[in-house]
């Protein structure tokens, strides 16, 4: 008998088929927006789960469905998961690392480029017929080559980013992390390690690329804003609730930095009221790893380890492999 599958999202049609050939699957192409309870109701009897970082897994979710064995997260961030839970319970989880790593980094540089150089506001502006003489100071942006990029997180994406800026931009790079690169790997991405408060100090553009956790929650707030140049940029593409999307708005309105670019928001798919209120502020909706090529990618990687699994016992990218030992 085939193990049953739920995929909690829409996905690739060539997904539904290529899971359908090893499992019995309820699919959700309508994209059903399931609350917490209706969710529950549908895992029952499945075994495993495809899922993205809109699908919450945690510890009163896996005591009502105790025949689960996996959720394979199609994203890289796994904030979705209470891990610690999972691993308890005895499922496993998996993510989709590497195969969007170069898209990210690129989206990021892109959100650094519109930020600095106004590319939005100033489409708005000619969109809206305002356009009426060339003037000096239009739009005048932030230089990029030649600037100083902070990069706060120095996993896969924040490499792709640093080596962007150091190796196509001219930029001296900084990072904070909490672990240290190794001399190899800080030369090839051209980055300085430097503490936190040096980073938000003395960058031009500060780019957010570290995981959501407890420690992570409003690492970036009214504090550390006013730490960094009125001159400066902030850009966030890893998770909402790492910036005080409140406080964020409150600097921008007051000078206290010049621009920021956003790809991800607290409580998205809403954006705070204030943030839209901003001119100076690009935003996304959480697009930064979003090719046809990089999320058919994460797509084949998230069957790839419910097929891994449940077939054949090994999963491709797990996040808890202490399950598999028991
Ligand atoms: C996903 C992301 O598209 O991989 C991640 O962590 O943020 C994005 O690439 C998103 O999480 C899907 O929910």
């Amino acid at each position: 008998m085939k193990p049953d599958v739920l995929v909690a999202v829409t996905v690739f049609p060539e997904i539904l088929d290529k899971l359908a050939r090893h499992f019995e699957v309820t699919a959700n192409q309508d994209d059903v927006p399931w609350t917490p309870a209706e969710l529950t109701q549908q895992l029952q009897g499945m075994q495993g789960a495809f899922t993205t970082g809109t699908v919450r897994i945690d510890a009163r979710l896996l005591a009502a469905c105790p025949q689960l064995k996996i959720c394979a997260n199609m994203a890289v961030g796994y904030n979705n998961f209470d891990l610690d839970a999972m691993t308890a319970a005895g499922v496993l989880a998996t993510n989709t690392p590497d195969v969007l790593t170069e898209t990210t980094a690129d989206f990021g540089f892109a959100l650094l480029m519109a930020t600095a150089r106004r590319i939005t506001e100033s489409e708005h502006f000619l969109r809206a017929g305002q356009w009426g003489r060339w003037r000096y100071d239009l739009f005048a942006g932030a230089e990029v080559h030649g600037s100083t990029l902070g990069i706060l997180g120095m996993g896969r994406i924040g490499q792709g980013i640093a080596k962007r800026g150091a190796h196509g931009f001219g930029m001296k790079v900084i990072y904070h992390n909490r672990s240290r690169l190794d001399p190899a790997t800080e030369a090839a991405c051209g980055a300085r390690w430097v503490s936190k408060a040096e980073l938000l100090k003395t960058c031009d553009h500060l780019v957010l690329v570290l995981p959501y956790s407890a420690d992570s929650h409003h690492c970036i707030g009214a504090a550390e804003l006013a730490q960094m140049k009125p001159t400066a940029t902030l850009v966030n593409i890893a998770r909402g609730g790492i910036v005080d999307d409140v406080a964020l708005a409150a600097a921008l309105r007051a000078g206290t930095i010049a621009a920021a670019g956003l790809d991800v928001f607290e409580g998205e798919p809403t954006v705070h009221p204030d943030l839209l209120a901003c001119h100076n502020v690009v935003l996304t909706p959480h697009i930064a790893s979003a090719t046809l090529t990089t999320r058919r990618a994460m797509a084949h990687l998230a069957a790839d380890n419910l097929i891994g699994f449940l077939v054949h016992g090994q999963p491709l990218t797990p996040l808890n492999p202490q399950v598999l030992a028991v």
